[in-house]
């Protein structure tokens, strides 16, 4: 069973979008504490499995965000189930766990499958557009998100998704102080080690995405920046 609590840092990386196998290969061997695949658009089985067996090569822990029933690709070391706590279509709140399980609950390795709270805190985001993300009002809204991800439904992981954009690390805090007992990672438009170092202060693990297609270079400055902390 993978353990996650001492994570500092993750990589993520869209089955829909390409790196070449010398980037890959410094991804995976940078240092970082993870590799979660996921994302929102284009996401089907094919490419999953097929980006799920590059990283393989590599003895980095490999998680798979699952973001659709048709792309749930076996071979992963866990497998991340969000939960999106702000979603204004509700068929996103639990509509697909139930189909998911209706079909393939019999054959689940449950020490496998950890829950995330998500709250997508970034209007302009296409998770935001997809599960038609309500928006939150102050920090005071994001702390009571995150209790009732806690408190009420006793999630183990809290995610704070402001995916292409970099957040206020203010909001992150106030989730921070309203999820007390479990992870909390923090994902969004980290480019530079100060963003890393910035929003690892009050995350448990930073996960930087987009930047690994735009400039790796920058991506990997991140590893090294939270390792020093
Ligand atoms: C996306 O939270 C991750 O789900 C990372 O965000 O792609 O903006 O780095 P970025």
């Amino acid at each position: 069973m993978i353990d996650y609590s001492g994570w500092r840092h993750a990589f993520k990386l869209d089955p829909d979008k390409w790196i070449d196998d010398e980037w890959l290969e410094r991804i995976c061997e940078s240092g970082t504490d993870a590799i979660i695949v996921g994302g929102t658009l284009g996401v089907t089985y094919d490419n999953t499995l097929a980006l799920m067996s590059r990283i393989r090569r590599y003895a980095v822990p490999a998680v798979l965000e699952v973001s659709s029933l048709q792309a749930v690709v076996p071979g992963f070391d866990a497998y991340f189930i969000p939960l999106v706590l702000n979603a204004g279509d509700p068929d996103w709140i639990l509509q697909p766990h139930v189909t998911g399980l209706r079909e393939y609950g019999a054959y689940i390795h449950w020490e496998e499958i950890f829950t995330e709270g998500y709250l997508i805190l970034n209007p302009e985001s296409a998770a935001a557009k997809r599960t038609a993300a309500r928006p939150v009002a102050d920090t005071e809204e994001a702390k009571a998100y995150a209790r009732v991800a806690s408190k009420l439904c006793r999630l183990p992981i809290f995610y704070v998704e402001y995916s292409g954009r970099y957040g206020d690390p203010r909001w992150v805090a106030a989730c921070r102080s309203g999820f007390e007992e479990g992870h909390l990672f923090y994902g969004g438009g980290i480019s530079t080690p100060e963003q890393a170092r910035e929003m690892a202060s009050v995350a448990d693990t930073i996960v930087v995405g987009n930047i690994i297609y735009d400039d790796p270079k920058a991506a990997l400055a991140t590893v090294e920046a939270v390792k020093d902390l």
